[in-house]
């Protein structure tokens, strides 16, 4: 059903001519999407300059029962912006809500916006002499309501947590337009269930968050970063083992790449330097936080030297040198889109486990199309691996990309029976939803949709995204 007309004005004139788009040229962008996958359509984007704005549009959505997407920074990789084809939905953008509301170093906390940018929070943080380590390639673009909707993880893991671990109060406009203050900035809170956490990682099917409360910490006194040549991830999370216990557990990032993922970095993405002179199979991304890193990390590559985990490493010895490396690492996911046909994938396996779910997945890759390019690669420090896929020819793409549903439907097997997920850290969306049927037991899924016919019960919330 198109939306009525005094519908559409009744929404333009809470946010006034600034925050309403109705031209389908400017409206275009805000339907972009990252995969390229799926395309809706709206005749209206929303761009609310506060929480009262955010809360009358969706009270008013609330009455006529039209569909909301929430939208950030629209980063997101599984089609969780994506709106219906039939334009019955309307996009909430919140990127004019970028205010940094408050920063208590004594509590360590920041206040924000949902519109903030990601690397605004983090570079505010710094100013302040803290730390907010929440980090992830887009974080240039990508949004805090955003991060927490998505329960964003990204290269920091394995030491602070994914974006859930940050939060420690959230506000929130519910589906019936009310507005939930919980915007506290306690460590401790047991007055009964953390509704918080139902929103974090929600992918904006309960509401929508227009403030958060976050955790700051201390800026690392000492930071090493090495580029760290490996014969397999068996051996490269041996060396993590190493490089935790001699850190006294300061390692911060243990990122790794094959030499195919490396090879399209050199190849795609100007300004992109081998740092070694030989090729090697694997790479390990490696960054240690705290007083001693740089110490802690030599001596434990020396001895990875010995035991054969290593087999060749550089320490950055600049902030300048630092960023090369890093850049190497970041922009993977480009130069993967750069080179043309793939299917990406985000599963997670117990940390212990990636070597062997990667050996299996492999073969059976292989055995269903053979010659099929792979690149593992992600955060293998905490056991998230993108079990990304290129045709082993761009000439045999159509072919390729028709084969995507039984290529993954062999890497989520194998994630789930390496005891893993098939969704680490970027959620369900649209891309995901059904595929998650077939994974999840029936009473969480049960469980999930008590929780939004709880919350939401006309649905406007996101529609027909996760569940
Ligand atoms: P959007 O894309 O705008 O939205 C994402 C979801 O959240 C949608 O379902 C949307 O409806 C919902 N949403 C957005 N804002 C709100 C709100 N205020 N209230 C309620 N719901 C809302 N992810 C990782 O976890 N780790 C990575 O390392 C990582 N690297 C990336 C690298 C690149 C180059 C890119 C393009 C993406 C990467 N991502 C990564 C994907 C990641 O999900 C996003 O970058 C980010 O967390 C999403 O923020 P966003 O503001 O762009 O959200
Ligand atoms: C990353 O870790 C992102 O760079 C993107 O999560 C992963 O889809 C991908 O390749
Ligand atoms: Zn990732």
């Amino acid at each position: 059903m198109p939306i009525a007309a005094a519908t559409l004005a009744r929404l333009k004139a809470v946010v006034g001519t600034r925050g309403a788009i109705d031209d389908p040229a400017a409206i275009a962008p805000y339907l972009e999407e990252q995969r390229g996958l799926f395309r809706g359509t709206t005749p209206l984007v929303l761009r609310p300059s506060s929480t009262a704005e955010v809360a009358a549009i969706v009270a008013i959505c609330a009455e006529t029962r039209t569909g909301i997407v929430p939208q950030g920074g629209n980063t997101g990789m599984v089609g969780g912006t994506v709106l219906a084809a039939d334009g019955s939905q309307v996009i909430v953008n919140v990127s004019r809500m970028n205010r940094i509301r408050a920063l208590d170093p004594a509590n360590n906390t920041i206040a924000v916006e949902a519109g903030c940018v990601l690397a605004d929070i983090q570079a505010a943080a710094a100013a302040a002499g803290r730390l907010f380590p929440l980090s992830l390639a887009a974080e240039g673009s990508c949004q805090i309501g955003g991060n927490l909707s998505t329960n964003a993880g990204g290269t920091n893991v394995l030491r602070y947590g994914n974006a859930r671990s940050f939060v420690l109060g959230l506000e929130v406009v519910l589906p019936d337009g009310r507005i939930w203050d919980g915007l506290r900035g306690l460590r401790k809170d047991n007055t009964g269930y953390d509704l918080k956490q139902l929103f974090i990682g929600a992918e904006g099917t309960l509401g929508i968050i227009t403030a958060a409360v976050l955790k700051l910490f201390p800026q690392p006194t000492d930071v090493a970063t090495a580029m760290i040549a490996a014969p397999d991830p068996a051996a490269a999370l041996a060396l993590l083992g190493t490089v935790q216990a001699a850190s006294s557990d300061q390692v911060t990032a243990w990122e790794f790449m094959p030499r195919y993922g490396i090879d399209l970095t050199l190849k795609n993405v100007p300004g992109n330097a081998d740092p070694f002179a030989d090729r090697h199979p694997w790479y390990v991304l490696a960054e240690v936080a705290g007083a001693a890193a740089r110490g802690a990390l030599e001596a434990s590559l020396e001895r990875g030297l010995a035991a054969g985990q290593v087999r060749d490493a550089v320490i950055a010895a600049s902030d300048t040198q630092a960023a090369a490396l890093w850049r190497m690492r970041e922009t993977m996911p480009e130069a993967q889109k750069r080179e043309g046909a793939g299917i990406r994938h985000d599963i997670a396996v117990p940390v212990s486990r990636v070597p062997d779910f990667i050996a299996a997945a492999d073969r059976r890759i292989d055995a269903a199309r053979p010659g099929t390019l792979v690149i593992a690669y992600g955060h293998l420090g905490d056991g998230n691996v993108h079990y990304n896929l290129s045709p082993a020819a761009q000439a045999e793409a159509a072919a390729f990309l028709a084969a995507r549903p039984a290529l993954t439907r062999i890497v989520h097997d194998a994630a789930v029976e390496f005891g893993g997920t098939i969704s680490a850290e970027h959620g369900l969306g649209l891309l995901k939803r059904d595929e998650n049927r077939r994974y999840k037991p029936e009473v969480e899924l049960a469980l999930m949709r008590t929780i939004k016919a709880a919350l939401d019960p006309a649905g406007i919330m996101n529609p027909g995204k996760m569940l």
